[in-house]
């Protein structure tokens, strides 16, 4: 890869990220059922019906794991916990759940990674899914229960925590386009969850400095809107996209409120008195996080709300189809630090990419993804030297794992994963990245 530890400032953390359900093998330690489990045990919802049930056997090998990103140099590791492993029925605590990530965490800290929790990376307890999961007025206090419960156990070796893993896909992706769990495809929904994941996101902090913990932030997602063309048609129809893709979160938190353009379809269907909630979301953060992959290409299409259409871009693109933009990646720290956090840390707790990476005599030949690495890396030097606070990068992702409606078939990892052995081989990525680590 063609950059150096040394060409980022002193203390620059330069870590790898997973999450639970993706990863650990959901079938192990009593954990209990997620709306992810139902919704890829429907028909057409994920390719070949694939579930998270074993995944990488995570659970099992998470030594293996760490000791090759050890080997690699990492500093820090960035996981979630799975509320339905703490919590099967989502309010009880279960023992071996809790025991399972009391030893991943001190694990971890044994090789000397540091723990960058997220609370919630997508699978719901069934029987909270049954309550109405996201759409539930209930859910801050379930989801402020499940804190208190895992950072009651855990909290104390905590480098950094936040909430909820990029609330856009909780809320739009999930409950408007029904891509992920629950799959639903109502705009009524959309703006209770939208509203709801913010409002659960303020209680968990609001929890987690009630138990003393420090550096707790949020990890939000961002895709770069470009007009398709010049027409005042396609400006609005992009900065449309950009306001309940980009910036419906942010405003939330930063500014107490939500974009106009958001509004003009969400104002009936947001709760009775939504306003008030500001309050409870407006919570402190200590830093923020960006999880960053692409752009998208915008063209006015319909009448209907929201009334867009993706268009097709010129850009090489990745095994999802994404578009390779590393400016994107520069244009989203400078325009957080300059509109919402100032001097607040950021972090790019997510980039990478995925590539149909196959295993030739022990050996996997990933060119694609180093440079991929490599000019995002120099776009995050580019923000840092137009001043904008970025104190580290994590790398989606250590494994190939389960990519959801995409099941196993998308490989985002520095590490190959043999899906019918488990078997883990690094990529010649992560050799790469090993040598950047140690100059
Ligand atoms: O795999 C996902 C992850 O769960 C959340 N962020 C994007 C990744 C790639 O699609």
């Amino acid at each position: 890869m063609d950059f150096n530890r040394s060409d980022f400032p002193e203390g620059f953390t330069f870590g790898a990220a997973t999450s639970a359900y993706q990863i650990e093998g959901h079938g192990t330690g009593g954990a209990g059922s997620t709306h992810w489990d139902t919704f890829a045990a429907t028909p057409g919802n994920v390719v070949r019906q694939e579930h998270g049930q074993l995944a990488c056997d995570h659970y099992n090998r998470y030594e293996e794991d760490f000791d090759l990103m050890q080997a690699a140099g990492f500093d820090a590791y960035r996981f979630s916990t799975s509320w339905a492993r703490v919590m099967p029925d989502g309010r009880t605590p279960n023992p071996e759940g809790l025991d399972f990530y009391d030893r991943l965490v001190d694990a971890m800290l044994e090789r000397g990674l540091a723990p960058y929790a997220t609370l919630y990376h997508w699978e719901l307890p069934s029987p909270l899914a049954d309550e109405g999961g996201w759409r539930s007025p209930d859910m801050h206090n379930w989801f402020g229960d499940y804190t208190a419960c895992i950072m009651g156990r855990i909290g104390d070796r905590m480098a950094a925590v936040a909430p909820i893993n990029e609330p856009w896909c909780v809320g739009w992706l999930s409950h408007f386009l029904g891509h992920h769990a629950p799959g639903l495809r109502d705009i009524r929904a959309t703006a209770r969850a939208m509203h709801h994941v913010l409002k659960a996101h303020g209680t968990a902090i609001q929890t987690m400095r009630g138990l003393g913990l420090k550096n707790l932030g949020g990890v939000f997602n961002f895709e770069w809107a470009e007009p398709v063309d010049d027409s005042d048609a396609a400006r609005r129809a992009a900065d449309l996209y950009d306001g309940y893709y980009n910036r419906f979160f942010l405003d939330g938190i930063y500014k107490g409120r939500y974009p106009d353009a958001v509004m003009e379809g969400f104002a009936p269907h947001l709760p009775d008195g939504w306003q008030d909630d500001f309050a409870i979301i407006q919570q402190p953060l200590d830093w923020v996080g960006l999880n960053y992959y692409t752009r998208k290409i915008i063209a006015p299409n319909a009448d209907a709300w929201p009334g867009h259409e993706e268009a097709p871009g010129p850009l090489p693109k990745t095994q999802m189809g994404w578009e390779i933009y590393p400016d994107g990646l520069y244009k989203f720290l400078t325009r957080t630090a300059q509109e919402y956090t100032g001097d607040t840390p950021l972090f790019i707790t997510e980039n990478g990419m995925a590539n149909a990476d196959v295993i030739r005599n022990g050996i996997v030949d990933d060119p694609e993804r180093a440079a991929y690495v490599g000019a995002h890396l120099a776009a995050v030097q580019r923000a840092i030297g137009d001043g904008a606070p970025v104190a580290g990068y994590f790398l989606w992702s250590l494994l190939d794992n389960y990519e959801w409606a995409l099941g196993y078939e998308k490989r985002f990892g520095l590490i190959h994963v043999d899906f019918d052995t488990l078997k883990r081989t690094p990529k010649a990525s992560y050799h790469a990245l090993t040598a950047a680590l140690a100059r």
